[in-house]
């Protein structure tokens, strides 16, 4: 026996002490239709460029932790990507742009990036050697990731203004690298074309105009280049910030079928030296604010190329390297989650976390490798949030934040529960009840349908409910001794910590009688999954 599409959940608040002031909360997930689906791979992080001279506010957190240098034979390393099973990694980055591939008729040598204070960024251009790349790539075959390559964009351009960079694209060398990774048999999941350059750009910009062009021309490369090779890898632009013209323009130039994902970065906590990103993270105004290009995005998307689909290439936060002790510790996961859930709400189909490993944001600790509370978070959504989102509507504070989707590759719903009070202890039960179909009709109507649903929902409690014996699965999140910048996350009170031989440790949920209560504490998370939710709109 299944639980109908509609399910209701009935939040009781009631603070832990003696003073019953109770605020009651409810939540409508309804699962007869998904409002957007994501793709099967949903998360990914990114590895970077920066090498350890990469500083801001006296702060050097990139360590070796460039695809130049990482320690690619580190066991927490492979460990913590196998997890994933697999994961998505965008390997890109500020300096890609400015990246020479060692191999083919270069004009002149490449060297390693090096401080340049008249240079992009600082730094001068940098080579990758093509036994670096055979490296990554025998590591990125055995762990099973899958890749997204930025390339180098401002090859052959000049620079015609303060940040504006003027000409054509030079393939040449883009073209013998992409030749190079075929005879070798490299699997590329996606090939992006640049970093940073869209609309007023990071640095440097491009005109959509000539970057249309370009995109065109490495959509033409990877045809011919991937003429006899299967898969034919996709093609992603341009890896910047949204800006509705540019975007458009990128589109209306590129034409039809050339960009198979449009790709796009957010920071929306400001910069890294900011001292109130605590608080930003736990406002919801705050984090609602980015709703708004989400919004525009998927509308660019809808007019002007129906044929491509938005993806988070690169999501750190707080930019320049993210936020010292607040982006590696429990507080960030706040932000992160919630972003997950927002972005996939809004056709997202890809989210890329900057970074996997790298600055103060790394998924694991750049120096020791040990997963920060992200990586768990991460690691969860992945292997319990499907493709499939559900709408859901509640006439709660903004302070709780709620996600639904299918339970990946398995039967049933995963609700996840945000909540960002740091004084309101929810005691949450579960009712459910049968509705007409005429329920579903109602859907255009969310307030109505909502309200009208609760009304039938009460006749019914206790009745049906009580007999039911199945379990639900629960995943709660919290902060080692309540500290919102501890590095070590509890699953169900248990700190998440490697196992003594280093493997990640398994992820077990505690599991609840369905009708029993469910309670949210105060600043923390919990997935909760209902694997016999019947839910039409996963099939
Ligand atoms: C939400 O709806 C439930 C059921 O009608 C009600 O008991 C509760 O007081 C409402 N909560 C808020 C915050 O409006
Ligand atoms: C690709 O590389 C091969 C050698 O592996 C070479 O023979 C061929 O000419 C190259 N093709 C292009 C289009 O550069
Ligand atoms: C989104 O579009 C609206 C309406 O065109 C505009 O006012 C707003 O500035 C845009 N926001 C972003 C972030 O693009
Ligand atoms: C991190 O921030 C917390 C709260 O502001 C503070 O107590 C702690 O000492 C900080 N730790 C480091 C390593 O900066
Ligand atoms: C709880 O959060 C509010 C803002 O949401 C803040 O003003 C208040 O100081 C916080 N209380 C504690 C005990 O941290
Ligand atoms: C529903 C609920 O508990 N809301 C509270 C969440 O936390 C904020 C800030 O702590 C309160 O202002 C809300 O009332």
């Amino acid at each position: 026996m299944g639980f109908p599409p509609f399910l209701l959940i009935f939040l009781a608040v009631c603070p832990a002490f003696l003073a019953q002031i109770v605020e009651d909360t409810a939540l409508l997930i309804d699962a007869t239709v998904k409002i957007a689906e994501t793709d099967a791979n949903y998360v990914c992080a990114t590895l970077d460029w920066w090498p350890k001279e990469k500083c801001d506010y006296n702060d050097c957190p990139w360590g070796y932790t460039s695809l130049m240098n990482l320690d690619l034979s580190h066991p927490f390393l492979a460990n913590s990507i196998q997890a994933f099973n697999p994961l998505r990694l965008r390997l890109g980055g500020s300096l890609q742009n400015r990246v020479i591939y060692d191999v083919g008729n270069l004009e002149s040598r490449c060297h390693a990036f090096t401080k340049q204070e008249d240079g992009l960024f600082g730094f001068s251009k940098g080579c990758l050697h093509m036994n670096r790349w055979d490296e990554l790539n025998s590591f990125f075959k055995k762990t099973g990731a899958l890749v997204t390559f930025g390339l180098n964009a401002l090859h052959g351009r000049q620079r015609a203004g303060k940040r504006v960079w003027g000409g054509n694209w030079d393939s040449s060398n883009a073209r013998d690298f992409i030749n190079y990774t075929i005879s070798k048999g490299y699997q590329i999941h996606s090939w992006e074309f640049g970093n940073e350059l869209s609309g007023k750009g990071i640095g440097a910009n491009v005109d959509a105009e000539q970057y249309g062009k370009d995109v065109i021309h490495l959509n033409n490369l990877i045809d011919q280049l991937y003429k006899n090779f299967q898969p034919r890898p996709l093609l992603l632009a341009p890896g910047g910030f949204y800006d509705k013209e540019w975007y458009e323009k990128l589109l209306e130039v590129s034409g039809p079928g050339t960009v198979d994902a449009l790709t796009h970065h957010i920071y929306n906590l400001g910069p890294g030296s900011d001292h109130n990103l605590v608080n930003k993270i736990l406002n919801p105004l705050h984090l609602n604010k980015i709703a708004n290009t989400f919004s525009n995005l998927s509308q660019t998307i809808e007019m002007n190329g129906p044929w491509t689909s938005a993806w988070v290439g690169e999501s750190g936060g707080a930019f320049n390297n993210g936020g010292h002790n607040v982006s590696n510790t429990f507080v960030n996961s706040f932000w992160y989650l919630d972003q997950l859930g927002m972005a996939a709400k809004y056709h997202t189909k890809v989210y890329c976390r900057q970074t996997f490993i790298g600055g103060n944001y790394g998924l694991l600790d750049t120096s020791t490798f040990i997963p920060n509370p992200d990586y768990y978070s991460a690691l969860l959504w992945h292997r319990l949030m499907g493709k499939g989102v559900f709408a859901v509507s509640s006439n709660s504070s903004s302070y709780l934040r709620s996600y639904a989707h299918c339970t990946r590759n398995r039967a049933g719903v995963t609700l996840l529960l945000i909540n960002l009070s740091n004084q309101t202890q929810y005691r949450v039960s579960i009712e459910s009840s049968v509705h007409t179909s005429s329920h579903a009709n109602e859907k255009s109507n969310h307030k109505k349908s909502f309200i009208h649903g609760l009304k039938k929902t009460f006749s019914w409690v206790g009745s049906k409910s009580s007999d039911v014996t199945l379990s639900r699965e629960e995943y709660h999140l919290t902060p080692l001794n309540g500290n919102l910048h501890s590095k070590t996350m509890l699953l169900n009170g248990l700190p998440l910590q490697l196992t003594e031989i280093g493997d990640i440790p398994s992820l077990s949920p505690v599991l609840v009688n369905i009708v029993s209560p469910i309670s949210v504490a105060p600043l923390s998370i919990k997935f909760i999954v209902f694997p016999n939710y019947n839910s039409p709109g996963c099939r």
